[in-house]
């Protein structure tokens, strides 16, 4: 038998190369304990709506007459659907040709690209082009087109921060390019010192390396920090005169926990720096239905937005966009309803505001009942989660521990989660998963859990680790970080 080309032997190398934590060993191994009748708390992926989040009704009410539109005949549709919920299927069933079971264009539908235009205007203040926004299925598949155009080979390079969501390291490994990682720095909140930055280009370029572009994610998963306007105003200075294109993932815009760094776009301030880094910072910026307080991961609804591509590149996405035809429909008109919310007045409004900020209020909750129940354990150190949906505290094992991670067989951060979840059922991702410094371990939780369920949660996590640090106890000093 002769050797074929999906032998495993023979795949491609840069799949095999793929590391993919956030669905790694420890959730494979809850998958395994749940087969066996085990109670399990998967934190380790942000599916609010897997976790018991509703979803929102208004949205819902529209899409489902969007899919069955011949209820828009029944007689009887008033007394199931309110009016604007009516209304607005009619609107997004007009913007299509032949409804959610036809393919739109390759760039999503242009009446909800409009719709997204004008969100971003009305949030920064800034005019946005819809010929510059194209939709996509989630924010990942947007984020692997662009990376896709800018990596050619091995000797190219993309910035991206440690601890970073594994999108990024595992798409760059895919195509066959460089990750060149730049630290956040935990005992300042996470925050990111463009020094830092200059010091990784510096080492990327020393090793032939061409650095072309720079990922932030903001607010940040894993770390949930928020980027001040004059971190973000440093970051864009640096791509001007780094040349280096600024991907923006902004899929958290919504999800802030704190008063005293609002969301800020990296287009606004890019914008209210003025020419000439206005005019010439490439920056592409992505946003989806699957956070804030939608959670609609599911329907896989995503955009980006370019600013300062010349067009003739433009023309190049919009071609390899083309090779997938579009986007899903369905999730085009959940976008749509996301940038162009209900208003105060129309029927539903009240509910839907009910509805979000129910959420909201709740996940900012639950943010301080997670980093303040990780602070009261022993040996664990953990920033408050600002914006997104993850709490991401160091673990300070002890040495002993380590030992015992090493005879297992495993990297320590993933021993510990192992018997977290073997004690525990709480199913969380290694720190390894996302990078960290050498010698420092994390863990990453979602914020995600039901409210109701928290303190338990909370308090079955400190039972474990406090035994366990009792248990690899030595004469090791236990000074916070
Ligand atoms: N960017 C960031 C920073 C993310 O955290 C995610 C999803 C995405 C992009 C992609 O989202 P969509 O493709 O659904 O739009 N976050 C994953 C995570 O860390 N846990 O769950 C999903």
């Amino acid at each position: 038998m002769g050797v074929k080309a999906l032998d495993y032997e023979t795949l491609n190398e840069n799949v095999k190369k793929v590391q993919y934590a956030v669905r790694g060993e420890l959730y494979l191994r809850a998958s395994e304990l749940q087969k066996e009748g085990k109670k399990i708390i998967f934190t380790n992926v942000g599916n609010p709506h897997a976790l018991g989040q509703k979803p929102l009704t208004f949205p819902r009410q529209v899409v489902a007459l969007c899919q069955a539109p011949f209820l828009l005949d029944d007689p009887n549709v008033g007394l199931l659907f309110p009016a604007d919920a009516i209304a607005r299927a009619k609107h997004y069933l007009s913007l299509t040709s032949g409804g959610l079971g036809a393919y739109s264009d390759s760039r999503g539908i242009p009446g909800v690209r409009k719709e997204v235009a004008e969100f971003i205007e009305r949030r920064d203040g800034y005019p946005s082009d819809p010929e510059l926004i194209f939709l996509t299925d989630g924010a990942s598949k947007g984020v692997m087109q662009i990376l896709n155009c800018i990596i050619r080979g091995e000797g190219d390079g993309i910035l991206v921060p440690v601890p970073q969501y594994p999108l990024y390291s595992a798409t760059i490994s895919l195509l066959g390019g460089s990750l060149v990682p730049y630290y956040l720095e935990e005992t300042a909140n996470w925050g990111l010192d463009v020094n830092n930055l200059r010091e990784s280009v510096a080492q990327a370029r020393f090793k032939g390396i061409t650095v072309r572009a720079m990922v932030i994610i903001n607010p940040g998963n894993p770390t949930g920090q928020c980027l001040s306007e004059a971190n973000l105003r440093e970051i864009i200075n640096f791509c001007y005169q780094e040349n280096l294109v600024l991907l923006g993932d902004e899929v958290y815009q919504q999800n802030i926990y704190q008063d005293e760094r609002p969301f800020i776009s990296a287009r606004k301030v890019m914008m209210d720096m003025g020419p000439p880094v206005s005019k010439e910072v490439q920056l592409v910026s992505f946003h989806t239905v699957s956070k804030g307080y939608w959670g609609e991961c599911g329907q896989r609804g995503g955009y980006f937005e370019m600013t300062n591509l010349p067009p003739q590149t433009v023309d190049e996405i919009y071609k390899v966009a083309s090779i997938a035809l579009s986007p899903n429909v369905p999730a085009q008109i959940f976008m749509g309803l996301m940038v162009n919310p209900l208003k105060p007045g129309d029927i539903s409004y009240e509910q839907f505001v009910r509805e979000s900020q129910g959420i909201l209020e709740s996940l900012r909750r639950r943010a301080r009942i997670m980093t303040d129940g990780f602070n009261s354990c022993k040996n664990v150190v953990c920033n408050f989660t600002e914006g997104a949906m993850y709490s991401f505290p160091q673990i300070r094992l002890p040495p002993k521990a380590r030992e015992a991670a090493k005879q297992a067989g495993k990297v320590p951060d993933v021993f510990y989660c192992l018997k977290l979840l073997e004690a525990t059922g709480i199913s969380t991702v290694p720190g390894s998963g996302f990078g960290q410094k050498e010698g420092v371990f994390h863990l990453r939780t979602t914020i995600l859990p039901a409210e109701e369920d928290m303190p338990a949660i909370m308090s079955s996590f400190k039972k474990f680790n406090d035994e366990f640090m009792d248990q690899y106890a030595d004469n090791w000093n236990r000074s916070r970080m």
